[in-house]
């Protein structure tokens, strides 16, 4: 594995600005240099945006035809989004690991945010730890290879 995909889902585009006391006050562009700078030699991080339910499932489509990892922050799409559910089962039935995160505790949140309906078929799941949940992620998807 050379490539880890970091992939982001709606607004998330607004971290540092977007409710600071939930998700701090630091963006994409400080966890993507967080995410670098924690890489093993030789990994590279590939963090994506969208607000795009379809852009996300064809974001995951490319993880199962490169074989690559997949660190995913569905943001609201974990609530509700089977289509994206779907996307992501091809991932870990492919043999990938795909591990949701979450910057918050959605269990500590509003009853909605409670149901996840990815981490079924998720290799596992990191929440609430700020940027250090996909900087765990990242620590357990590269050191098993
Ligand atoms: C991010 C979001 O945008 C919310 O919709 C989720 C998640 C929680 C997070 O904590 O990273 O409910």
């Amino acid at each position: 594995m050379s490539t880890v995909l970091v992939l982001n889902g709606p607004n998330l585009g607004r971290l540092g600005s977007r409710e600071p006391d939930v998700y701090g006050s630091a963006n994409l562009d400080d966890l993507r240099a967080l995410l670098t700078a924690s890489a093993p030699d030789g990994v590279t991080i590939d963090l994506r945006q969208t607000d795009d339910e379809a852009e996300l499932i064809h974001w995951l489509y490319e993880a199962v035809d490169n074989s690559l990892p997949v660190i995913i922050n569905p943001a609201a799409f974990t609530h509700y989004s089977y289509a994206l559910r779907d996307a992501a089962a091809l991932v870990t039935t492919a043999g990938l690991e795909l591990i949701e995160v979450h910057i918050s505790n959605p269990h500590a949140r509003e009853t909605f945010r409670h149901t996840s309906v990815v981490s079924a078929i998720a290799t596992g799941v990191i929440a609430g730890l700020g940027f250090d949940s996909y900087r765990l992620a990242l620590d357990f998807v590269t050191r098993k290879h």
